[in-house]
């Protein structure tokens, strides 16, 4: 009986675990503010698909050019593009371009006073 007791609360203990796992492994997800394509990286191509989904001449269905580049979060625009061409010029980044966030985390960017 004992045996079956320490079986039983073993086998709790791991799916405890794997949910824990399964958990942590979806809010993991991160992406990296002004990664329009997503690659990992923020350079002059995420500029161009900016202004390419701005324009429409490039779809955004999954919203992941909105998320990951609306970087002062008062809708995507032109000005978007432009803090992200500053910062690829290391210019001020007063947005955190570059920081990578989870997906389920929002964060208000910084608003820098005059
Ligand atoms: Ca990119
Ligand atoms: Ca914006």
């Amino acid at each position: 009986m004992k045996k079956i007791k320490i079986l039983i609360s073993g086998l709790l203990a791991a799916m405890v675990l794997i949910s824990a796992a399964a958990f942590s492994a979806s809010a993991d997800i991160i992406y990296i503010r002004g990664d329009a394509n997503s690659d990992g990286r923020v350079n002059i191509n995420d500029v161009t698909y900016v202004q390419r989904v701005i324009a429409q001449s490039e779809s955004d269905p999954q919203g992941v050019v909105e998320r990951n580049c609306d970087v002062d979060g008062n809708g995507l625009s032109i000005v978007d593009a432009t803090h992200i061409q500053r910062y690829i010029a290391m210019l001020a980044n007063p947005y955190q371009i570059g920081k990578q966030f989870h997906y389920d985390e929002y964060e208000l960017p910084f608003i820098p006073t005059k």
